[in-house]
């Protein structure tokens, strides 16, 4: 039998043009070292059924660089997706900061963006209850600008020091290597209840926050305060928030479960849909600007990454807008390898001293020498400033440079045109510090449950609900009851119902005693912008609807559904007992994007049922179709519906509520949409 030949072997066999044969022309392929390769089937074997040959150095280059394919995963945040987009300037801040991609209105910076969840692997699921990253780097004109942060504004911790025992507490148990991506275990809860400190943010994991709807529809913080400085010197206080434009929008708990196990990459194919269709996701810059006469003011410590600034106490100014539209050409040689760090800024914008940020500067450039193996990390492509940049750095692992001339030093006389500094380069802001020396945690980081009742108390009474059975469940996998107790200690300080209902959830009979607490509770204003609910846009752009059909459904709902859900922006996929096409009432055949039971209704924000009698009593009997509808019900979707699909809405237990409506009413449907059916809940399941 003749052995299979690529067709690059053909090529160079058959040559073209009259070419030389050996030459490898762009489409042969080749070793390494440009040799083309004649066959990519066969090792070199000393006889046809004998050993393969030592010789075989075709074969030794390929496997050996395949064994070497993995770099080792960021030790946080490994599960993660990025995009190429833009910054514009709709607003200078030239009054606060000299930084250029502040100032100048109009401009449009280049800038990739990964987001992340923190606790799973490179290879966990993306909906996990789980903080989120949101990492910007911009390739400023005066550097790079690397904006590090999180969908939560808070962290768990006061000082860095405590990061790697919060990151050991929260990965997988180091003896059993499970749980992936959960916090629902022992030590994350052993480490929290023994961290006052991490109330408010585990108020903030604990609601809806955590289960995002896509990756579009998150906030993000830059969590520390930062330093702007003006061409005079002064200096200002500046938070950094990232809005959606599609508004914040999250799914519920048994959702998320579900959607892990429908699709595991949710949140990474919904953004690689939505960038490739040309639906490119944008949000809002905004600051909080204040001096530190009005940090002096305020009620909580702003260098406490712990603590928010409220909006009502600093309203938000919205400065310029980010645009995601370009899918990188290849995962690992930009979302992989791309390397953020805080410590990137540009001059006009400076640190403060909040600890946590303090050690963040050192850990990131850290991480990325391990990570990338190399102090040139900086020549990847991904993390190549796009102004210029000299200096007399040299060598190191994979130095992609070749730098000419006898200087690399700096004072030289040989070299008159070489880099220098410059008047205008990064000045940090000048601070006068006075104080004494030590392992100090200051007072004005006591406050440990203010925040943290605030935020609680803020919510609505579906979003409370849900946090609070968060708590149960992820309590209930606990195993040391102590821990347990511990955690409904400290509830107590946030609110004494939530204590209670979270002691009643986990058949606490005796609630355990408050532990001390550092500072008294404030009683705070509740905020608004505090909520997840509160922060969804009533719109259907970005949105996704399911249509379920079958064979001879409605050939005109159909229409008329796709249509009207075009003109409202959202998009759609019709779901069909079988792929390839279905054919409808008139006799005509429509294409199906998703065979039922491969697409289960945890994909979409809504759905539609337009089925024949005879194709819904068929259903009822396809426990795929009537969990596509339970589910649907189950999740607080809106659900349009035929007189035909009737039979499989009874067999799914829906009751009649404002979200079900008769496919008559498509204008009343598209509302429904916009939201969930928070009222139904109630009826669906025992929250805590
Ligand atoms: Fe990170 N964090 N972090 N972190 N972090 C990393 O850097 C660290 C913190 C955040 O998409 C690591 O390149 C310390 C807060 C994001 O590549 C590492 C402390 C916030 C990403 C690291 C924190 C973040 C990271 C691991 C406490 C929100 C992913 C891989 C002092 C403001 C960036 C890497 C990406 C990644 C250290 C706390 C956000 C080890 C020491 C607070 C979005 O350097």
């Amino acid at each position: 039998m003749a052995n299979p030949k690529s067709t690059a072997h053909q090529d160079i066999v058959n040559g073209s043009g009259g070419e030389l044969h050996q030459k490898a022309t762009e489409t042969t392929i080749t070793t390494n070292q440009g040799l083309a390769i004649a066959d990519n089937q066969n090792s070199l074997k000393a006889s046809p059924r004998g050993p393969v040959l030592l010789e075989d150095f075709i074969l030794r280059e390929k496997i050996t660089h395949f064994d070497h394919e993995r770099i080792p995963e960021r030790v946080v945040h490994a599960r993660g997706t990025g995009a190429h987009g833009f910054f514009e300037l709709t607003e200078s801040l030239a009054e606060y900061t000299t930084a250029s991609v502040l100032t100048e209105v109009g401009k449009q910076t280049p800038l990739f963006t990964r987001f992340s969840t923190v606790a799973g692997g490179s290879g966990s699921v993306d909906t996990p209850r789980d903080v989120r990253g949101f990492a910007v780097k911009m390739y400023t004109d005066q550097g790079n600008w690397d904006l590090v942060g999180n969908n939560i504004p808070v962290f768990f911790i006061q000082d860095a020091i405590k990061f790697p025992d919060l990151v050991h507490a929260v990965k997988m148990e180091p003896d059993r290597g499970f749980p992936q991506a959960a916090s629902a275990h022992d030590t994350f809860w052993d480490f929290i209840s023994l961290t006052p400190e991490s109330m408010h943010m585990i108020m903030w994991a604990m609601s809806d926050r955590t289960l995002p709807r896509s990756l579009r529809m998150i906030e993000g913080f830059g969590v520390h305060s930062f330093r702007l400085i003006n061409e005079g010197g002064k200096s200002t206080f500046v938070k950094f928030h990232w809005r959606p434009r599609l508004g914040v929008q999250s799914t519920i708990w048994d959702e998320a479960v579900k959607i892990a196990g429908a699709d595991q990459d949710f949140h990474r194919r919904d953004l690689f849909e939505s960038i490739t269709s040309g639906n490119y996701p944008d949000w809002d810059l905004a600051v909080q600007l204040f001096t530190q006469e009005q940090a002096d003011t305020f009620p909580f410590d702003h260098l406490d990454a712990t603590k928010l600034i409220p909006e009502e106490l600093v309203p938000l100014k919205v400065i310029g807008r980010m645009v995601l539209n370009r899918w990188p050409d290849n995962f690992f040689a930009e979302t992989e390898q791309v390397a953020f760090c805080p410590s990137h800024v540009v001059p006009g914008i400076d640190f403060s001293n909040d600890p946590l940020l303090q050690g963040r500067l050192f850990s990131y450039l850290d991480t990325q020498l391990s990570r990338l193996g190399s102090p040139n990390f900086h020549q990847i492509p991904v993390n190549t400033p796009k102004c210029p940049f000299a200096n007399n750095q040299r060598d190191g692992h994979m130095q992609m440079n070749q730098p000419v001339g006898r200087v690399a030093y700096e004072p030289n006389s040989l070299m008159p045109d070489g880099p220098r500094e410059h008047p205008k380069g990064f000045e940090s802001a000048r601070v006068e510090e006075k104080g004494v020396k030590g392992r100090i945690r200051s007072e004005t980081f006591n406050d440990h449950y203010s925040q943290a009742r605030q935020f609680y108390m803020s919510q609505t009474v579906y979003e409370q609900a849900h946090m609070a059975s968060a708590l149960v469940f992820e309590l209930s996998k606990v195993e040391h009851v102590h821990i347990r107790l511990a955690i409904v200690g400290h509830l107590q300080h946030i609110d004494k119902d939530l204590a209670q209902r979270v002691a009643t959830g986990l058949g606490v009979r005796d609630m355990p005693m408050p532990p001390i607490a550092a500072a008294p509770v404030q009683e705070r204003e509740p905020s608004p912008a505090l909520q997840t609910i509160g922060k969804l846009m009533p719109t259907l752009e970005g949105r996704a609807v399911g249509i379920l059909v079958a064979k001879g459904s409605d050939c005109a709902l159909v229409g008329s559904m796709v249509s009207a859900l075009a003109g409202a922006g959202a998009s759609h996929k019709i779901v069909a007992p079988h792929v390839g096409e279905i054919e409808l009432s008139d006799g005509s055949h429509l294409e199906v994007q998703g065979q039922l039971a491969g697409t289960p209704s945890v994909m979409f924000d809504a759905v539609a049922v337009i089925l024949s009698d005879e194709a819904a009593v068929m259903l009822c009997n396809e426990a795929a179709a009537v969990d596509f509808v339970r589910d649907a019900f189950g999740h607080l979707k809106a659900i349009a519906a035929d007189a035909g699909a009737q039979a499989l809405l009874d067999k799914a237990g829906v009751t009649t509520d404002p979200g079900i409506v008769s496919m008559q009413n498509i204008d009343q449907f598209l509302e429904a949409a916009k939201t969930r059916q928070w009222a139904r809940e109630k009826f669906v399941r025992t929250l805590a």
